[in-house]
């Protein structure tokens, strides 16, 4: 009952949508160590081996750093509106706090303009995971002040950037942050605390996105831009759509993923109830003294709730879902939620082992979102599908962007549901994380192994070009496949 065949609707997306691909700094930038730019956690990560599985690093990666040039001709190639990238914390204040470091600030100042000249507009993350290690030293997201530090970086990136910079996403997949960084040490900083750290982790990446946006319509307000953050979900199907405790269960799922950071935030200042009932009951019968999922302080929380312009969602694929009580011994984020989420074997796989091509879940994380937290504005700010052998003949990718884009549409014009724009990821095949260069997400393909690290279109740039100039589905962009 997963169907692929579903018809598409031929319309159109609302007239200022907004088109872009999207990259991250570590994945793309390389210059690692040039021009004052400080350590990452990324950095120190990589080099420990066995972290990442071809045992490659993001030192060079895309060259992105010397190649920004080229990297916005193949934008304007493609007709992009708007282009959604991260600044290097470690570029702008190399310690993440105190001093600043010009080179780094001027190679964003000269991006921009770039972009700008080719009418693309700037979507900047502060943050996509590559924490200064000088903080990570003082306990990375675990230690309290880090919402501090993070406010005073946003702060000089909207007084640097802010007159180009309209569009602003705080954290990047949050979720990934604490649960791979902190839980299963997969990421950097590589620590494993899955049913402990995980939760301390995601009440100061909370806190740091609600300070930076205070402080954005306290102090930058005159600027006129938005501020969000990009959220990362499955859609969670129920395993039986017929059975109620399916249905809960696969509630109880996207609460623990999409609401552990949206709740607070898009609701009431305050984790989902059923997190909040569920931690506390079993951290309760695991003998602790307290909660393993913090409260926030009444004073946080009221920083907390509301503060958001627009909802980013970074969406790739679904899961089934059932109930499955967990034992008890077992303290885990996984455990905490009472539940198995497998994906079906019918589902189309991809370079990616988690990766399975589900193009109705878009259009049905759309509409929970939108049920949930009400008429905010949505963007996607990521999706995408990777491969591991690079065709430049992508067809497995222009399926995909063509049947999610068309599930998009429907939750747009069927549905009603308020998304703003669209990010593929990714511009560029680049530094897949833990998985190296194997993974490749681009709608370029880039020459890994030459030192110009020269850049190819592959045919899902092409067709994404086509979506673009027709704002919509016409033949023309409407492969058979
Ligand atoms: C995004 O994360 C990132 O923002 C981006 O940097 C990255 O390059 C891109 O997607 C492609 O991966 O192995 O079963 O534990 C994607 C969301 C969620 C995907 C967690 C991997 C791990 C699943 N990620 N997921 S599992």
């Amino acid at each position: 009952g997963y169907v692929y065949e579903e018809d598409l609707l031929y319309d159109h997306f609302p007239g200022d949508f907004k088109w872009g691909c999207a990259t991250a700094a570590y994945q793309i930038e390389g210059a690692w160590d040039e021009d004052g730019k400080g350590v990452s956690i990324w950095d120190n990560f990589v080099r420990i081996p066995g972290n990442i599985i071809d045992g490659t690093t993001g030192d060079v990666a895309c060259d992105s750093y010397h190649k920004y040039k080229e990297d916005v001709q193949l934008m304007a190639n493609m007709g992009l509106k708007s282009y959604r990238f991260s600044i290097a914390w470690t570029r702008i204040l190399p310690n993440g706090i105190g001093e600043r470091n010009q080179a780094g600030i001027d190679y964003y100042k000269n991006l921009i303009a770039e972009l700008k000249a080719n009418n693309i507009e700037p979507a900047v993350t502060l943050y996509h995971w590559d924490l200064p290690q000088a903080l990570e030293d003082m306990g990375g997201w675990l230690n309290d002040s880090v919402a501090d530090w993070f406010e005073e970086y946003a702060r000089v990136c909207f007084e640097e950037f802010g007159d180009e910079v309209k569009l602003w996403i705080t954290l990047n997949e949050p979720h990934e942050t604490t649960i791979q960084g902190y839980g299963t040490g997969t990421m950097a900083p590589g620590k494993h605390g899955l049913g402990t750290l995980v939760y301390i982790a995601s009440t100061n990446l909370i806190r740091a996105h609600a300070y930076a946006y205070r402080a954005y319509h306290a102090d930058f307000a005159n600027q006129n831009g938005q501020v969000g953050i990009t959220l990362n979900v499955g859609w969670a199907e129920p395993m039986d759509p017929t059975n109620e405790t399916h249905i809960e269960a696969a509630e109880t799922n996207i609460q623990f993923n999409l609401g552990w950071f949206a709740h607070a935030i898009y609701k009431n200042g305050k984790y989902p109830d059923v997190m909040r009932q569920k931690i506390d009951e079993k951290s309760y019968l695991q003998g602790l003294p307290e909660s393993r999922l913090p409260q926030f302080t009444e004073e946080d929380s009221l920083i907390i709730e509301g503060a958001h312009d627009f909802l980013g969602i970074n969406f790739y694929s679904s899961n089934l879902v059932y109930p499955e009580i967990s034992d008890i011994e077992d303290i885990s984020y996984y455990a905490d939620q009472d539940l198995a989420a497998p994906q079906s074997e019918d589902w189309y796989g991809s370079g990616s082992s988690w990766l399975k091509v589900t193009p109705f879940g878009i259009r049905r994380i759309l509409n929970w979102a939108a049920k949930e937290y009400g008429d905010v504005d949505i963007y996607i700010t990521e999706n995408g599908f990777s491969d591991r052998q690079g065709n430049i003949d992508d067809l497995q990718r222009i399926y995909y962007y063509k049947h999610y884009l068309n599930q998009m549409l429907k939750a747009i014009v069927l549905d009603g549901v308020s998304v703003k724009g669209y990010y593929a990821w990714s511009l560029m095949d680049n530094m897949e994380w833990a998985m190296g260069y194997t993974e490749k997400f681009g709608m370029h393909a880039v020459n890994m192994s030459s030192p110009d690290r020269e850049r190819t279109p592959k045919e899902s740039s092409k067709w994404y070009g086509r979506l673009i100039a027709e704002n919509g589905y016409v033949e023309s962009v409407s492969p058979c496949f």
